[in-house]
C-alpha cells in the first residue's frame, strides 16, 4: 500500500521548498542544517525542535504551578500545618505562591503551550512551508523565554522571596518596595523576567505573522487554512499588541520603583508608617495598562484551543467544520473586539457609569462570535459519525467547560452584579473553568492528537480516557463549588479562612473542592506516564493513523499545490471517506 510505503519514508523528506517559488526575502535564509547534538537538540533553528523545548518548558512551568496550588490547598483547609521540607505557610508567603501559581500558569503554560508549542511545530507543517521565515529569531525567542523562566524562579529565592501583589500587581502598592515581604527584590525580579517575556512573545509573534503571509505553499489560499493556523495568526497580532502595552508598563512600574519617576503614584501617601516621596501620579493608570494587556491575553490563551477544538471535532465527527467561514470571521472578530471590553476588570475601580456601561455592552458583545462558535461546535458533531478516541473526548471536553464557564461571563459584566462579585471566588470559578480548565483541556487534546505525528508512537489510549475523566469530573468538582462561595460573600486571595465567622462557616465546601483539587492533581500522574512511557515505548503509528486531511499527514510532492479545503470529510474519495489536501491518496 503506498501509504505504508510513504510512512516508512522520512516524513518531511517529500516537502518540496515551496515557498522558494514565493520569492519572499524571508525565504533566502538557509537553515543550516544541524550539526552536533547541541546544534541538533538544543540551539536549534529548527520549528518542530523548538516548538518540543516550549512545550517541555510550559510543562515543567505547569508542574510548578500545580505544586504551588496543592500548596495553596493544602493551607485553606488545615491553616496551621506544617509542611515537610516547608514549613508553616504564613498569610504573606501564601500571597506569594498565589501570585507565582497565577504568573507560572498564564505566562508560561498558557501562553507557550498552545501557542508558540504546537504553532511553531504544527504551522509550517500545515501550511505547506518548509520553516518558519525567521529560524534564528524563533531560536531566540525560545531562550529568552527560558532566561525569563528562570528569572522568575528566582524571585523565590532572594530576600523578603516571591512578590505578593498577585498575577496583576495593581498599583500604588506594588511601586513600593517597603508595601510588604517580597514586594522588593522579590518583585524586581518579576517585572525583569516579565519584560524579558513580553520582548521574547513579540519575536515569536513577528514569526507566525509573517510565516503565514509568506510561506503558504501554492494552492493553499485563505479560505483553505486548517482552523488552528487561522487561530495562531490571529493570536499573534494579539500578542504582538498585548505584551507591547505589558512591556511598557513594566517598565514603567520599574521606573517608578528605582528611579523616582512617578506613573502610578498620588501624593501624599502614607505606607508602613511613611510618606512616600511621589506625587501627580494615577494607580488607576496601571490598571487600564494592566487590563488592556490582560483581557486580550485571555484569548491569547483560548484562541489557538478553539482553533485545534474545530480541527478535531471535525476530524472525528467525520463531517466538514460546520460554518468555516463564519470560523474564521468569529475568530477575528473575538481578536479585535477583544482590545475594547477591558474595563470590565475594573467596574469597581470607581469609574464614570457611562464608561462602565460602554465597556459591559461591547462585553456582551463579544458573546456574539463566541456564540457562533459554540453553534458551529455543536452543528459540527450533529449527525456526525463520532469517533471517541482520547483527543476527541477531551475537545468535548473544552467544548463543555467553555460553555460553564463562559454562562458566568455575562453576570460578571454587569457592574451591578460585579460590584458583589468582584474580588470573591466567584471570579476565580469563572476564570479557572474558562481559562484554566478549557485552555488546559485544549493542550491535552492537541497533545494526544499530535503526538504520532512528533514521536511516531501512539499514546496508550485506555490510560488516555482514564485521564480524561477523571480531569473533566475532577475540574467540575474544583472549580464549580467555587460559584458557591463567591456568592457567600468569600473573598479570594484570602489565606486566613479561619478568623472571619461567616468565612469559617464555608470550610466544608473548602475542604470539599481541596479534596476534588487533590483527585485532579493525581490524575496528572497518568498523563506523564503515559506522555513518557508511549515516547519509548508506545506503540509505533501508522503515517496518518486518524485519517486526517491535513499536510503534517500527507505531505506535499514535488509540483503539486494545494488541491483542497481542510475539512473534506464524509464523501466517497477513492473509497476513503476524507480527502487530504495534498490530493494525494
Ligand atoms: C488543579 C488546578 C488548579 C488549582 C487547584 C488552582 C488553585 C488556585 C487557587 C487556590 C488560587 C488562589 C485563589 C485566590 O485566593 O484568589 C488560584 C489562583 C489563580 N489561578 Fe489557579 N489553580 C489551578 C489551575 C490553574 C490554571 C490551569 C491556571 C491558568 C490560567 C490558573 C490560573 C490562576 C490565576 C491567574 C490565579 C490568580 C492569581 C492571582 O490572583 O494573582 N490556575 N488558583
Ligand atoms: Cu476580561
Amino acid at each position: 500500500m503506498a501509504g505504508e510505503a510513504r510512512a516508512t519514508t522520512n516524513r518531511g523528506a517529500s516537502v518540496t521548498e515551496l515557498h522558494a517559488a514565493h520569492g519572499s526575502s524571508a525565504s533566502s535564509i538557509v537553515t543550516e542544517k544541524p550539526a552536533g547534538f547541541l546544534r541538533r537538540y538544543l540551539f536549534s533553528c529548527d520549528h518542530k525542535t523548538i516548538g518540543l523545548q516550549y512545550f517541555f518548558l510550559a510543562l515543567a512551568a505547569a508542574l510548578v504551578g500545580i505544586f504551588l496550588s496543592l500548596l495553596m490547598r493544602i493551607h485553606i483547609v488545615w491553616p496551621t500545618a506544617t509542611i515537610f521540607g516547608i514549613g508553616k505557610i504564613t498569610p504573606e508567603s501564601y500571597l506569594g505562591l498565589m501570585t507565582m501559581h497565577g504568573t507560572f500558569m498564564v505566562f508560561f503554560v498558557l501562553t507557550l503551550a498552545p501557542q508558540n508549542a504546537f504553532g511553531n511545530y504544527f504551522l509550517p507543517l500545515q501550511i505547506g512551508a518548509k520553516r518558519m521565515a525567521f529560524p534564528w529569531l524563533n531560536m531566540a525567542a525560545f531562550w529568552l523565554a527560558l532566561v525569563s523562566f528562570l528569572i522568575m524562579l528566582a524571585a523565590f529565592f532572594v530576600q523578603g522571596g516571591a512578590p505578593i501583589s498577585g498575577w496583576t500587581h495593581y498599583a500604588p502598592l506594588s511601586a513600593i518596595a517597603s508595601a510588604g515581604p517580597g514586594q522588593g527584590s522579590g518583585l524586581d525580579l518579576w517585572l525583569v523576567s516579565i519584560a524579558v517575556f513580553c520582548v521574547a512573545s513579540g519575536i515569536a509573534a513577528v514569526n507566525f505573522i509573517v510565516t503565514t503571509i509568506k510561506l503558504r505553499a501554492p494552492g493553499m489560499t485563505w479560505m483553505r487554512l486548517p482552523l488552528p493556523c487561522w487561530a495562531w495568526f490571529v493570536t499573534a497580532f494579539l500578542i504582538l499588541s498585548a505584551f507591547s502595552v505589558l512591556l511598557a508598563a513594566a517598565v514603567m512600574l520599574f521606573m517608578d520603583r528605582h528611579y523616582g519617576t512617578s506613573f502610578f503614584e498620588p501624593s501624599g501617601l502614607m505606607i508602613a508608617g511613611q510618606m512616600i516621596q511621589h506625587q501627580g501620579g494615577s494607580p488607576l493608570l496601571w490598571q487600564h495598562l494592566f487590563w488592556f494587556f490582560g483581557h486580550p491575553e485571555v484569548y491569547i490563551a483560548i484562541l489557538p484551543g478553539m482553533g485545534v477544538t474545530s480541527h478535531l471535532l471535525s476530524t472525528f465527527a467525520r463531517k466538514p467544520v460546520f460554518g468555516y467561514r463564519a470560523m474564521v470571521y468569529a475568530t477575528i472578530a473575538i481578536g479585535v473586539l477583544g482590545f475594547g471590553i477591558w474595563g470590565h476588570h475594573m467596574f469597581t475601580s470607581g469609574m464614570n457609569p457611562h464608561a462602565a456601561f460602554a465597556f459591559s455592552n461591547l462585553t456582551l458583545a463579544i458573546g456574539v462570535p463566541s456564540a457562533v462558535k459554540m453553534f458551529n461546535w455543536l452543528g459540527t458533531l450533529w449527525g456526525g459519525r463520532l469517533r471517541f478516541t482520547t483527543p476527541m473526548l477531551f475537545s468535548i471536553g473544552f467544548v463543555s467547560l467553555f460553555i460553564t464557564g463562559g454562562l458566568t461571563g455575562p453576570i460578571l459584566a454587569q457592574p451591578v452584579l460585579d460590584s458583589y462579585l468582584h474580588d470573591t471566588y466567584f471570579v476565580v470559578a469563572h476564570f479557572h473553568l474558562i481559562m484554566g480548565m478549557a485552555a488546559v483541556f485544549a493542550i491535552f487534546a492537541a497533545t494526544y492528537f499530535w503526538f504520532p505525528r512528533i514521536f511516531n508512537r501512539m499514546m496508550s489510549e485506555k490510560l488516555g480516557r482514564t485521564h480524561f475523566w477523571l480531569s473533566f469530573f475532577g475540574a467540575y468538582a474544583t472549580f464549580v463549588p467555587m460559584h458557591l462561595l463567591g456568592m457567600a460573600g468569600h473573598p479570594r486571595r484570602y489565606s486566613q479562612l479561619t478568623e472571619v465567622n461567616y468565612v469559617y462557616k464555608l470550610a466544608p465546601l473548602q475542604m470539599f473542592i481541596s479534596i476534588a483539587a487533590f483527585v485532579t492533581m493525581s490524575a496528572q500522574v497518568l498523563f506523564l506516564v503515559n506522555l513518557f512511557w508511549s515516547i519509548f515505548r508506545g506503540k509505533a503509528s501508522t503515517q496518518n493513523p486518524w485519517e486526517a486531511t491535513t499536510l503534517e499527514w500527507e505531505p506535499l510532492q514535488e509540483g503539486n499545490p494545494v488541491q483542497h479545503g481542510a475539512y473534506e470529510f464524509g464523501g466517497d474519495y477513492n473509497g476513503k471517506d476524507f480527502q487530504p489536501q495534498s490530493g494525494l491518496l
